[in-house]
């Protein structure tokens, strides 16, 4: 590994991105960006989460770009298989987690173990096999309930959920790793992503990808809480924009920024709108609001501006109806109830 490096080493150049969590919904739009930007990408995933189908179409993207797809099915706990995973790479982009609050309050053992021990694991072979960087998935969830809006990265972190402590560990070993000297480490924040692919078929399931999945299929809504609380959510491009600028932007040490769009939207506002696009009124039950839930969201993506030149280009309006757009065409239906 390059210590200070800033750059990637010429002679990586055409060496693979390695994806965690490649198969999974936020991982398959980015392996899909690299591929078409030119980049070799090799994909380590368990498929706990993510799945074939999302990855459907690489090998024609990659042969169209002429670089290399490689997928290893595996756990980011398994050292021999991360080890495999990391060897000869440009850089990573860590993405494999336990991507849910509420699944991380049901098993926070098991939660902990992938989110925080698999960044562990993944971070100490790459530093080991001299990758030069290393991009964190990590999650506004860090900053549990904010004192003031928007977020930035300045303020206090609370963490309220085992979902959102893991991910303030695993930003800790990428920081630990990078002033080391071992590694230019950046951990995204990433707030409320969603877009095609997001899979609605859990209870688990992002908001989007659920009350769209109910309204498609005629079904109603669970509203948890008031409806009230609100969520700042960022289009899954837009997201997939500011990895690939974290991945190949000149940078050194560790960075942290948040990705997000700025704008705050209540559940009720969003279930307006997904009425909208659907032309009925979509059926609501109200339950209990969620252990680990936060009441209020949304970024302040300055410095991401500022260090990546990044900035949000989609508009809420614009993603839902490209997300809709998605879960209404009959080849992306999951079966009702699944
Ligand atoms: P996802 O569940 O679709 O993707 C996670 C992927 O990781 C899946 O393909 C899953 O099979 C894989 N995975 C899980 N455990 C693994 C393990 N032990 N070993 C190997 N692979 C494993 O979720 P997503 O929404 O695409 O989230 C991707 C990342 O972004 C996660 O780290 C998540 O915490 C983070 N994030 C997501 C959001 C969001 O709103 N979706 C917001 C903030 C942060
Ligand atoms: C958190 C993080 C997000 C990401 C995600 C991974 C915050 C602000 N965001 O998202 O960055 O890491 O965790 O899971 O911490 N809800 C319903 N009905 C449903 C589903 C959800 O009312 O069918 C509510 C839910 O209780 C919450 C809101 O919708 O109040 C958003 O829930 P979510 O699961 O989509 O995402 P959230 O905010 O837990």
């Amino acid at each position: 590994m390059g210590r200070g490096r800033s750059q990637v080493p010429e002679e990586r150049e055409g060496r693979p991105i390695l994806v965690t969590g490649g198969a999974g919904f936020i991982g398959s739009h980015l392996v899909k960006a690299l591929l078409t930007s030119g980049h070799s990408v090799r994909v380590l995933d368990d498929f706990s989460t993510g799945n074939t189908a999302n990855l459907s179409g690489v090998e024609a993207l990659a042969a169209a770009h002429n670089v290399r797809f490689q997928l290893l099915h595996g756990d980011v706990r398994d050292d021999f298989r991360v080890r495999d995973a990391v060897s000869s790479c440009r850089a990573v982009a860590h993405l494999a987690a336990v991507a849910s609050v509420a699944r991380s309050v049901e098993d926070p053992v098991g939660a902990n173990s992938v989110t925080h021990g698999g960044t562990v694991n993944v971070v100490r072979r790459a530093v080991e096999a001299e990758v030069p960087r290393v991009v964190l998935a990590s999650s506004c969830a860090v900053y549990g309930d904010p004192q003031s809006l928007p977020v930035a990265e300045t303020a206090a972190l609370c963490p309220m959920s085992p979902y959102a402590q893991a991910k303030l560990a695993a930003e800790e070993v990428c920081s630990s790793a990078a002033h080391a000297g071992q590694a230019t480490a950046v951990a995204l924040r990433f707030f409320n992503v969603y877009g095609p692919r997001q899979d609605p078929s859990s209870e688990y399931s992002g908001v989007i990808s659920r009350f769209m999945h109910a309204a498609s299929h005629g079904d109603g809504v669970t509203i948890y809480g008031d409806g009230l609380q609100t969520r700042d959510f960022v289009y899954v491009d837009d997201v997939v924009d500011a990895v690939l600028r974290a991945l190949f932007r000149p940078l050194t040490g560790y960075s942290l920024m948040n990705v997000g769009s700025g704008v705050e939207s209540s559940l009720l506002d969003l279930l307006s709108r997904i009425q909208e696009l659907c032309g009925r009124t979509v059926a609501r039950d109200r339950r209990p609001a969620r252990e680990g839930d936060i009441r209020h969201s949304r970024a302040d993506a300055g410095r991401a501006a500022w260090v990546l030149g990044w900035r949000p280009h989609s508009s809420l309006a614009d993603g839902l109806a490209a997300t809709w757009s998605w879960h209404t065409t009959a080849a992306n239906q999951p079966p009702a109830g699944a």
